[in-house]
């Protein structure tokens, strides 16, 4: 990267001491996570965040989503930045609070919604993490999504599973053992979601229509493929990979397992890993040395572009900007819609 740009964002950082505390998601590109105090997932970031109660600034290099968790577990004396607003995630956009409030109407015409259980993944807006505390649901992981549905399963007979279908899905196949049938997909896009009454009533998981427009791109052709160019590969992916990626993987878990597993690995291992590219490249440099070789799986497949789009002029905007006292971009959610995701997201902390 830039070395002006580096010895700015460094010299920025300096200034602004321990009065700044800068997260970096493992998404992240390596010109940022230069800058990070602490890297992780969106969850580990957002409970980092909250251990830091010194920090006045907490700069959030990630998506929209996981700045409002952070500003929602942090206290209220600290402010949440995202250096660029428009760094939005297409998979939490995929589900708005109008259409999850028109969903409930959709179940409760049906009959069923007095059974129903919302789960709803991290990468969500606050709004529908709200909706889920409200309706006595709880937020989850890709760590802990089956301890969330069987704790759900507990509580009802039916699950709504927001907004990643493919994590949904998994989950209720691999982990819960349940079959395909017993899966319905809720288009937001149709009437009644696209579903009968008798459908609603049958299904015991109804997935939202929403996906992750990188993981949803890594296809069956891209494992069979590296398998037959990689003798001995083993195939590592994300849950929100489809179904069918999943099912022809070796292993399949959450970034910080994706990481640990690589960490584990033997010397000469060879993996194809299936997440975000800014993440498999850092990890393939950073394990070359260890001789384990470490491919990404689709190489058709592309960056996360909002992500990306946290660069080091936005980090060095951001920096400067606090440091010479102009606060910016702060990510900030109202006091009712944080209250009740909290809610929802205490009810995962306190999962078994
Ligand atoms: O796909 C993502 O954006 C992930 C894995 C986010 C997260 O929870 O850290
Ligand atoms: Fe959203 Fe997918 Fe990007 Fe994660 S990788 S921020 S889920 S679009």
């Amino acid at each position: 990267s830039d070395p002006g740009l580096v010895a700015r964002a460094r010299a920025a950082k300096e200034r602004l001491g321990d009065r700044v505390f800068v997260l970096g998601h493992h998404y992240q590109r390596d010109e940022v996570i230069q800058f990070a105090d602490v890297t992780g997932d969106s969850f580990k970031l957002a409970r980092d965040a909250a251990a830091r109660p010194g920090a006045e600034y907490i700069v959030f290099c990630g998506v929209h989503f996981m700045a409002e968790s952070a500003d929602i577990l942090t206290s209220d004396a600290q402010k949440v930045v995202l250096p660029d607003l428009a760094a939005g995630c297409s998979m939490a956009d995929m589900a708005s609070a109008e259409q999850v409030e028109e969903c409930w109407d959709v179940l409760t015409d049906a009959g069923v919604a007095d059974g129903v259980v919302p789960v709803s993944y991290m990468n969500s807006s606050a709004d529908i993490k709200a909706f889920t505390g409200r309706h006595g649901g709880t937020i989850c992981t890709s760590s802990n999504a089956e301890r969330a549905l069987d704790w759900a399963f507990g509580q009802g007979d039916k699950v709504l599973f927001l907004p990643d279908q493919h994590l949904g899905r998994n989950t209720a196949i691999r982990d819960l053992g349940m079959s395909p049938e017993d899966c319905v997909v809720y288009d937001p896009h149709r009437p009644n979601g696209g579903l009968t009454t008798q459908q609603l009533r049958d299904a015991r998981m109804i997935l939202w229509r929403g996906h992750c427009s990188v993981h949803g791109r890594f296809s069956l052709e891209s494992v069979n493929e590296v398998r037959a160019r990689i003798p001995g590969v083993r195939v590592l992916v994300h849950p929100e990979c489809k179904h069918e990626v999943v099912a022809a993987a070796d292993e399949v878990g959450s970034t910080e397992y994706i990481i640990k597993a690589l960490e584990a690995a033997p010397a000469g291992s060879k993996w194809a890993v299936g997440t975000e590219l800014n993440l498999v490249r850092r990890l393939a440099d950073r394990f070359a040395p260890e001789g384990k070789e470490i491919v990404f799986l689709d190489r058709t497949v592309c960056f996360c572009s909002t992500m990306n789009r946290i660069d080091l002029p936005h980090l060095v905007w951001t920096l400067e900007s606090l440091a010479d006292g102009n606060e910016l971009n702060q990510i900030r959610v109202d006091a009712d819609t944080a209250h009740h995701a909290q809610v929802a997201l205490e009810r995962m902390l306190a999962l078994p």
